[in-house]
This record gives C-alpha cells, sequence and structure tokens, in this order.
C-alpha cells in the first residue's frame, strides 16, 4: 500500500479533505496545488511530497528539507463563508491542526507564534504559506520529521522516536476537517495558544519596523499590538519576539 492509500485507510470517510496526491519531488506543493486549482481543482485536494526542489517562504523566502526527512503538505480550502479580509484563519486553522498533529505523534505541544510558525523555545518546527488562488486559498505546510537547519528543530528530536508521515498527515486532516467553517472557534482557539500575545515584539510590516506589546489576537486572526503611540491592529508582516533584555527569541 502507498503511502496515500494509507492516508485514506485512516481518515474519517466523511473527512473533505480525501483528494490525496503524494508525491516522490516536485518543485513546490504550494506551486502544484495552485496550478492544479487553476486547472478546476476545488477543496478536498491535498497534495504531499517527499522531496520539494524550491519550496516556498514567504516575501521569496525559501523552505529547505531533506528528501524524506519533512512533511510537505498543501491544502485546497475554499473559504465561501469567510470574507477576504479573514482570511488569515486559514492560516491560523493549519496552525492549530499541525500543532494538533505534533502532539498526536508524541511530540508535545509547540508554540503557535503569529502569523505563520510553530515553534519549540525559539526553535522553528513548522512554517505555514497561504496562498490565494481565485476564491479558493492554498495553505501549505513545512513540518521538520527527521532532521532540521541549525536552530530550527525536528518531530524525533521531540518524541525521541521516529516519527510515520502518514500518521501527522491523518491527524492535521482529521483536526482541519473539524476546524473550517468553524471560525469564531478558529480565533478563539488561536488567541488562546498563540504565544506571540504577552510578548514583547519587533513588528515589520511594508510600512517599517517598530517595537510594542502584543495583546491579543482578533476576530480576524489580525495581531493587536500597544505601540508607544497607539493601539494598532497589524494584518501582515514578521514579528520577532523580545526579551525584556533585547535579546530575540525567535526568527522566521
Ligand atoms: C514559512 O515561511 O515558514 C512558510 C514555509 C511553508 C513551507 C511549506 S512546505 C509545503 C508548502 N509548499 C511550499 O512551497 N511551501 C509550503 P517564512 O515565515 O517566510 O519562513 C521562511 C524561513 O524559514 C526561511 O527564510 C528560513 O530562515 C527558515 N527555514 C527554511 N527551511 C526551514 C526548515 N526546514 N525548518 C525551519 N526553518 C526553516
Amino acid at each position: 500500500m502507498n503511502h496515500a492509500e494509507r492516508v485514506l485507510g485512516l481518515l474519517s470517510p466523511t473527512n473533505r479533505f480525501r483528494q490525496i496526491r503524494w508525491l516522490a519531488e516536485t518543485d513546490s506543493t504550494n506551486r502544484l496545488a495552485s496550478d492544479l486549482t487553476r486547472e478546476g481543482a476545488s477543496q478536498g485536494l491535498v497534495v504531499i511530497a517527499d522531496h520539494q526542489t524550491a519550496g516556498r517562504g514567504r516575501l521569496d523566502r525559501r523552505w529547505v528539507a531533506p528528501a524524506g526527512s519533512a512533511l510537505l503538505l498543501s491544502v485546497v480550502v475554499d473559504p465561501v463563508d469567510l470574507p477576504v479580509g479573514r482570511w488569515h484563519l486559514l492560516t491560523a486553522a493549519v496552525g492549530l491542526a499541525a500543532r494538533d498533529a505534533v502532539a498526536a505523534v508524541g511530540a508535545g505541544w509547540p508554540q503557535l507564534k503569529w502569523p505563520n510558525d510553530l515553534l519549540v523555545g525559539d526553535r522553528k518546527l513548522a512554517g505555514i504559506l497561504a496562498e490565494a488562488v481565485g476564491d479558493s486559498v492554498v495553505v501549505g505546510v513545512g513540518c521538520n520529521v527527521s532532521s532540521a537547519p541549525p536552530a530550527a528543530v525536528c518531530l524525533e528530536e521531540l518524541s525521541g522516536a521516529p516519527v510515520d508521515r502518514v500518521a501527522l498527515v491523518v491527524a492535521l486532516l482529521e483536526s482541519l476537517d473539524r476546524r473550517v467553517g468553524r471560525w469564531e472557534q478558529v480565533a478563539a482557539d488561536y488567541r488562546e495558544g498563540c504565544a506571540t500575545v504577552g510578548q514583547r515584539v519587533r513588528v515589520e510590516t511594508g510600512s517599517g519596523v517598530s517595537e510594542g506589546d502584543a495583546v491579543s489576537i482578533d476576530d480576524d486572526g489580525a495581531l493587536v499590538v500597544r505601540f508607544s503611540d497607539a493601539v494598532r491592529t497589524v494584518h501582515a508582516g514578521d514579528v520577532v519576539h523580545l526579551r525584556p533584555g533585547g535579546g530575540a527569541t525567535s526568527w522566521s
């Protein structure tokens, strides 16, 4: 039985994410899922690869993982009931689902860092990339399973045992299926679980860099920050958690 057949055998029959395409190699699962969406695929498609030759991060950054060492997955979601201004909740839902999956394979509970990271301490375990394709959104997640770059972390280091990527995929898709459409709950769960809330942060957006105190996540999944002059809502950007002494505690 191949990986895709194993996933389908374990996944609930009513799960909406059952079109599993598990490839040995592609350039980027987000790129492939986006192209398939443009050609007519819709919610339910899941593209997984053992290896990516041009994995994407945000803002032209790269996601790098040796072949077979990571979960590299993209899922197509149709946020029919969600206005564009709230699409960050898709990243939040996949982050929560990835965190559930990490716990399900015995690697504990990583922290969610706004907007798109799973961290353990200050080490990055996983990153999420959401890209709009017409009325659909392709949400990709890369999670280190058996190796990680320097300063990052992988599941097998956390669990102390081999991790089955099929089990990880099944747990992620089951959790995501329960969360899609329950957007108020996604916002509440993300607000509660997000380690950025309560932190002194440096925020880098298209309009500049400033420091403030992250006070909450709003109902759209945006970060609410108290800066010296005003409380503002940050919809997109990079965030660094700062220690009182000024040392950065995370990276992206
Ligand atoms: C992200 O971007 O963290 C989103 C990563 C999404 C990757 C998945 S894999 C499946 C799907 N298909 C794709 O092509 N992409 C998605 P960002 O916040 O911009 O962080 C990127 C930064 O993370 C890089 O600049 C590196 O510093 C770091 N990085 C790269 N590879 C890493 C790894 N394996 N583990 C930890 N950090 C990594």
